[in-house]
């Protein structure tokens, strides 16, 4: 092999894996349900990441961790701004223990759902959040 076909083998392997990792940006999304989707309740939610730890809120956090989040329902909810404190009520709920999903009755309509990454102290982080919009439909 000589070296100018040894350079692009090299350009096209390096062309190859950063389209094959896709984005190294952290986020968080839901795995299901998916947005426009039609359902009946109860709703199974789970929720995936990408380019972040999910860990669970310690029982005494002196600093939050810079790089460990948790997960956040937003039921009928929007995206709080970055640096917010995602209140401990509702629409809100904490996934303080580090889980990734829930069972969530839901009446009839269309419901806007956020998942939304917090650190240890429930603040949120740019870029961390997706919404999704579902439409419950009457059983029977
Ligand atoms: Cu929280």
């Amino acid at each position: 092999m000589d070296n100018r076909y040894r350079r692009w083998a090299g350009i096209v392997i390096l062309a190859m894996v950063s389209v094959g990792c896709g984005s190294d940006e952290p986020r968080v999304y839901f795995v299901q349900p998916q947005d426009g989707e039609t359902l009946t309740s109860p709703v199974e939610v789970v929720f995936g990441s990408d380019n972040v730890e999910i860990g669970a809120v310690p029982d005494e956090v002196d600093q939050p961790r810079p790089d460990v989040v948790h997960y956040h329902l937003g039921y009928n909810a929007e995206c709080l701004p970055p640096g917010t404190v995602i209140p401990q009520a509702d629409p809100w709920i904490h996934f303080g223990d580090g889980g990734n999903e829930i069972e969530v009755a839901m009446e009839p309509g269309v419901h806007r759902l956020s998942v939304q990454a917090g650190d240890d102290e429930h603040r949120t982080l740019e870029g961390l959040c997706e919404t999704i919009e579902i439409t419950i439909e009457p059983e029977g």
